[in-house]
């Protein structure tokens, strides 16, 4: 899974925060792009940290997709150390369900921003989503998979059927 030359860096506070960000990991998979997943925590590891974001650029990550429950700080402290974009994944946490997660990560000050998506599964892949957009911006391949990903997604809610249509 950690590929030579990542473009993308998933870190998250805790291998808790896995079956969580493992979603933003598959997808980056499904789609054949190089990531690097690694524990990166804000307040247990604030020197390596730092240390990530700001070496980030210089080994090639286009995007940083973080996530962090509770006190969820990661995203935030990683955006004010570097300019490579960081898209912050709210992990549900244990007594307040994620809503603490979201409420620390979106509310970052003007100047410092962080992209915040929904909490827990969606959010994680929907993170890795908006990072294959941007990367294909510039990339022609990953355009096409994006769009033949909409076209099965499209396909698919067409076939749904109730049980009212039974
Ligand atoms: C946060 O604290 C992590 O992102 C995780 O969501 C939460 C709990 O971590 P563990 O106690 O499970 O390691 O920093």
């Amino acid at each position: 899974m950690q590929a030579d030359h990542p473009v993308i860096g998933i870190v998250m506070g805790s291998n808790s925060d896995w079956e969580v960000m493992q979603n933003a990991a598959r997808m980056l998979k499904d789609f054949g792009v190089a990531f690097e997943a690694r524990v990166v925590s804000a307040h247990r590891m604030p020197d390596e940290m730092f240390e990530y974001a700001e070496t980030a650029a210089q080994r090639g990550i286009k995007a940083i997709i973080a996530g962090a429950g509770g006190a969820a700080h990661l995203p935030g402290m990683l955006a004010a150390k570097c300019i490579v974009p960081v898209l912050g994944v709210p992990v549900p946490s244990k007594y307040l369900r994620g809503v603490d997660s979201l409420h620390s990560i979106v509310q970052m000050p003007k100047g410092v921003p962080v992209a915040t998506f929904a909490i827990g599964e969606a959010g994680a892949a929907n993170a890795a989503l908006f990072a294959l957009q941007m990367l294909a911006v510039e990339d022609k391949e990953i355009a096409r998979k994006l769009a033949d990903f909409r076209f099965a997604q499209n396909a698919k809610a067409r076939a749904m059927t109730l049980p009212v249509d039974e």
